[in-house]
């Protein structure tokens, strides 16, 4: 969307939930304002019986007194009419970690290799996206591979958040075993 309306964003057609399941690496992501996930951001997606698709999340997190520690999220994900687009509602294992209800979009993913993720909070008055976050995952933990990078750039581009993306670090930190 050259206009950066979030009505023009367009999603994967056809999404296919089945083949979404797995584990994901976040390799970028974009921040919403407030508290987040900050880095070693590893997502596990699972389609239940009923066929709800369903998720884990961990990260690590910075809380009071600059305590480390890895947030265990949990996401239950209902369906709209457009099989790409999710509302997402999510909560921590933690009785400290926030929950909450957001949009879910995958922009685009071939299954086997990259997703492009994007979460719009808050519409701005001119229809743009005033809060929002945005992931690019992985299939593999060490990044994206060379021939799907041009495309993943576009499509920063075409959610409107190019330039806003920061590199998620795998370290280890929240490699539980
Ligand atoms: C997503 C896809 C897979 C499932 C889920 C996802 C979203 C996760 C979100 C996490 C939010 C974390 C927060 C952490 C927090 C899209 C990867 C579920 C949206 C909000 C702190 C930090 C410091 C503190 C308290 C809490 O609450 N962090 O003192």
């Amino acid at each position: 969307a050259q206009d950066c309306l979030v009505s023009n964003i367009t999603v994967q057609q056809d999404f296919d939930k089945m083949r979404y399941q797995g584990t994901w690496y976040a390799v970028a992501k974009k921040d919403p304002v407030g508290l987040f996930l900050l880095d070693n951001i590893v997502t596990n997606f699972k389609v239940e019986e009923d066929g709800t698709m369903t998720a884990t999340a961990i990260g690590r997190v910075i809380i009071l007194n600059n305590w480390e520690m890895c947030a265990n999220m949990f996401g239950t994900f209902e369906d709209t009419e457009d099989p790409a687009k999710f509302k997402m509602k999510y909560w921590g294992a933690a009785a400290y970690l926030q929950t909450g209800y957001d949009d879910h979009w995958i922009i685009d993913t071939d299954y086997d290799n990259y997703a492009i993720h994007y979460s719009c909070r808050e519409l701005d008055v001119d229809g743009t996206c005033l809060d929002g976050y945005s992931f690019i995952f992985s299939r593999y933990p060490d990044g994206l591979r060379p021939e799907d990078q041009k495309n993943v750039t576009e499509k920063k581009q075409d959610v409107c958040f190019l330039g806003k993306y920061r590199r998620v670090a795998h370290t280890g930190f929240c490699d539980t075993a």
